[in-house]
């Protein structure tokens, strides 16, 4: 097979197209005028910083669409097995500059847009985050994107397209106020909107059903039908011609269903029908750990899922006349429940529609899936009432029973009169209201099920899934997160970059791709002259934050103090709370102390903490305002002086970690143990010369394992003390404030703070044995363990060898090896490389 020989008509083609845009200046340069005038339409003459943002994202789109095109081509004349990664959410964060990066014109584009007066970097701060997701889940969608564009694994992945991402998060008066992120507002270069990619997708109706040979068939009509239509964003690898695909879903209304309405007159009432279908991809929800069960949720759930199945059957179709090789040419892995219906739907499409015998539809579909859990928190697992999916999707209901029926048969085959075992499995959760329990669900439907970091996984067989691991053991695997280096360190860090390739004398796109190779860092851990370059890159990159925090929030922060950094959504099982009460307590010693003696016994810190609160979630909005007000009070302290400093860092996202992680010189991963799935920031901070202070939770343990306990400062309960400390507090136990504590949340309480009532009802609970998070059971410990910090600060070529050791092995943690298992012990697929494109012959 001869790749170019293959094309249809190809010399023709080939004058017909100026295909192939060269890398010199003047063909860059060429192309991005061209947009100016033709797709822009502004003037070629004077075109701002957004202009000349909007041609460059055109002129690099077009790119990617020439290996786009070839990439799908030569996929599909390979028939190459395909992996599908569906997911409510992702976080692509901005895409310029990772899409120049990974295509390897960085540095051209720089130089043919500075020949035309225009400075890269001030280009890339005008492109809009797009920011469909939530958190650590959507993130970790698009690092794993990046890796399997890099690695040349023939992927899609599938998702909506929300008009509205996750909110924008203002401070007033130290509250969180929330207001839509109207993303779109100036267009998105970089997608292709496919006018003629577009399914049908009905919701609500009913269902009949017939007897066909013995197998049960389902006919489902009426209700309401939308139109599912295709926007796609091309995903390219680092460093290959590979370029795949992000398909994400609009809806709009279905023009034929409407007739009848227009017909009758009802012109308004017509309309307002049409705008009732764009509602449906209109917003992303903004909850990262808890599940509404609000019925436009699942209808989007089932939206895009149903598009979804439907495209993966028509590209299959394309090539294949039998069924007989579904699961060997199609992987699908759901990224947590929420696209759990998508199993369903391949289901009922292949039972109801394809006419097959229930045994090979179950097949096909069981032998197609697999299931990331990211959570053991049992308010996130969702859990949807029947009543709502009979309503909305009731053959699904029906299937979904059915499924349910075989299963238990199987359980009681299995553990014969064990009827506590029974209800315990069921799919179905029995009571009033009746509810699928769509994690269960997942698992039965999906060959293979993971979580998400060592301890993590452990945990799942243990506890919520400890059933299930018991009736098939295997099943249940681990994957430890992993983020993507050309992100989070190449991107963010470019003098890091740069220091790395120097000193292992590697080019950036060789450990890029081979992250462990940065092991050879360790032995520069004591070099005078590696740590000087080391220390020059992490003031610089302090002297950048410094800035961003001036410009976001008016507060003047000293460059020469210890950055102390917590950026995640906030939620009690994460312990910002603690953090904050550890602040309060260092500003009273501080207080306490007679000046003269300060310089010695404290050293000088910035604390930072980011990170959005779910809208609906008081606790976690009570604990942004009080980090607010105790910034407030400790800043404008004059006593305590640059000695502390304290910034709610506001709107945290991808673009703005970017610039946050790596001015870190410390980061707090301190989640009560047990709770924080993974984490992968922690990843992320380590790559990027942060020390970690944390608890032995989520990867945190693997990070330990990996660069050290000595080179992090651990501390904290593990697990079964966990366990323990609630079983005493439910017991009665609560004699565990201690005085120190007492002292912090008196201060709270008497005012110190101005007006922090939001929180007095947390800091009652915690009092009265409603310390679920043991706050207090870790809170001597973490004192102990950030007196220890202040320690090693002072002993700065100690503190400097510990942060690059991290470095230096933290190889593991890149999203490259994680999907590399992915591949291997889920997917079983391997990579498909695009051959070198040919250039034009003329
Ligand atoms: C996170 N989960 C885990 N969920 O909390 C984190 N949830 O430990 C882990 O590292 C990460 O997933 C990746 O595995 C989330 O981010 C959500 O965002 C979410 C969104 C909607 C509903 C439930």
């Amino acid at each position: 097979f001869k790749y170019d020989e293959a094309k249809v008509g190809t010399e023709k083609l080939w004058e017909l197209m100026n295909s192939y845009i060269g890398s010199d200046k003047r063909s860059i340069q060429r192309s991005i005028v061209n947009h100016v005038e033709y797709t822009l339409a502004r003037s070629r003459f004077s075109f701002d910083d957004f202009g000349a943002y909007q041609a460059s994202a055109f002129s690099i789109r077009d790119r990617l669409i020439e290996s786009w095109n070839d990439t799908n081509e030569y996929f599909t004349t390979n028939d190459s097995k395909r992996v599908y990664y569906l997911s409510l959410e992702f976080l692509l964060g901005r895409l310029m500059q990772n899409a120049l990066v990974n295509i390897d014109v960085e540095e051209p584009y720089k130089d043919a847009l500075m020949d035309i007066g225009y400075k890269l970097e001030n280009l890339y701060e005008e492109e809009v985050d797009p920011a469909l997701g939530n958190g650590g889940l959507g993130r970790l969608a698009a690092c794993f994107l990046d890796s399997m564009a890099t690695l040349e694994i023939p992927n899609w992945g599938y998702g909506i397209r929300y008009d509205y991402g996750i909110f924008k998060q203002g401070i007033v008066d130290g509250y969180q106020v929330e207001s839509p992120d109207y993303w779109l507002s100036h267009g998105n270069p970089w997608e292709i909107e496919r006018q003629d990619v577009t399914y049908h997708v009905r919701f609500y109706g009913h269902v009949k059903k017939y007897n066909d040979g013995g197998v049960e068939r389902g006919v489902w009509e009426g209700g309401d039908v939308v139109v599912a239509q295709a926007y796609d964003t091309p995903i390219p690898g680092f460093n290959t011609f590979n370029c795949n695909n992000l398909r994400l879903w609009r809806s709009r209304p279905c023009n034929e269903f409407d007739f009848k309405q227009f017909n009758a007159g009802d012109y308004h009432g017509a309309i307002g029908e049409r705008q009732k279908a764009e509602y449906i991809t209109s917003v992303l929800y903004p909850n990262d750990s808890s599940e509404g069960g609000k019925e436009l949720r699942l209808k989007q759930q089932y939206f895009f899922c149903s598009a979804t199945i439907r495209d993966i059957i028509r590209r299959y179709k394309k090539t294949h006349s039998t069924w007989n090789f579904f699961h060997e040419k199609n992987q699908i892995q759901l990224n947590d429940t929420h696209p759990a219906i998508a199993s369903i739907e391949l289901l009922r499409i292949l039972i109801d529609e394809e006419k097959l015998p229930w045994d090979q539809a179950w097949g096909i579909m069981y032998k197609t899936f697999a299931y990331t859990n990211h959570t053991v928190l049992p308010e996130a697992l969702e859990k949807w009432s029947t009543k709502l999916i009979g309503n909305l999707l009731p053959r699904h209901l029906d299937l979904i029973y059915l499924i349910n029926f075989f299963f238990l048969e199987k359980v009681k085959q299995r553990y014969p009169g064990d009827n506590s075992r029974v209800s315990r499995m069921s799919l179905i959760e029995e009571g009033d209201d009746k509810k699928v329990r769509m994690a269960f669900l997942s698992i039965v439907c999906s060959h293979t099920v993971n979580g998400v970091a060592a301890l993590h996984s452990e945990l799942l067989k243990k506890t919520i899934f400890k059933d299930f691991d018991e009736m098939f053991p295997g099943k249940l695997q681990n994957k430890t997160n992993g983020v993507t280096p050309r992100r989070w360190i190449h991107c963010c860090n470019p003098g890091l970059s740069k220091l790395i390739s120097d000193t292992i004398m590697e080019e950036h796109t060789t450990w890029l791709t081979n992250l462990t190779s940065l092991r050879e860092l360790s032995a520069y851990s004591q070099d005078e002259d590696f740590i000087k370059r080391f220390v020059q890159v992490k003031s610089d990159n302090k002297l950048r934050l410094q800035k961003w925090v001036k410009e976001h929030t008016g507060i003047d922060i000293p460059t020469n103090a210890l950055y102390d950094v917590m950026v995640k959504r906030i939620h009690e099982y994460k312990r910002q709370f603690m953090n904050i009460l550890y602040v309060i307590h260092r500003y009273l010693q501080i207080k306490e102390t007679p000046q003269h003696e300060r310089a010695s016994k404290f050293v000088p810190r910035v604390v930072m903490i980011g990170g959005k609160a779910a809208p609906g979630y008081a606790n976690a909005k009570a604990i942004i305002k009080l980090i607010n007000s105790v910034a407030q009070k400790i800043n404008n302290d004059r006593d305590v002086g640059e000695l502390l400093k304290v910034v709610f860092l506001p709107n945290y996202c991808v673009s703005a970690a970017q610039i946050i992680i790596p001015a870190a010189e410390l980061s707090q991963h301190i989640s009560t143990a047990g709770t924080e799935a993974s984490g992968t920031s922690n990843m992320k901070f380590i790559m990027n010369g942060s020390i970690i202070i944390g608890t032995m939770d989520g990867a945190n343990v693997e990070i330990a394992e990996e660069i050290g306990a000595e080179n992090m400062f651990i501390f904290g309960a593990l697990v079964p003390e966990v366990d323990t400390f609630r079983k005493q507090l439910h017991d009665g136990r609560r004699d565990y404030i201690g005085s120190r504590l007492r002292k912090v949340f008196d201060a709270i309480r008497s005012g110190t703070f101005g007006d922090v009532s939001t929180i007095h009802g947390m800091l009652y609970s915690i009092e009265n044995g409603g310390d679920y998070y043991c706050v207090c059971l870790d809170y001597y410990p973490y004192l102990t363990a950030q007196e220890k910090v202040d320690e090693t600060y002072r002993d700065y070529p100690k503190w400097c060898k510990m942060s690059i050791e991290g470095i230096a092995k933290s190889g593991k943690f890149s999203s490259d090896r994680t999907i590399q298992e992915y591949c291997m012990d889920i997917w079983k697929v391997s990579a498909v490389s695009i051959p070198k494109p040919t250039t034009n012959p003329q």
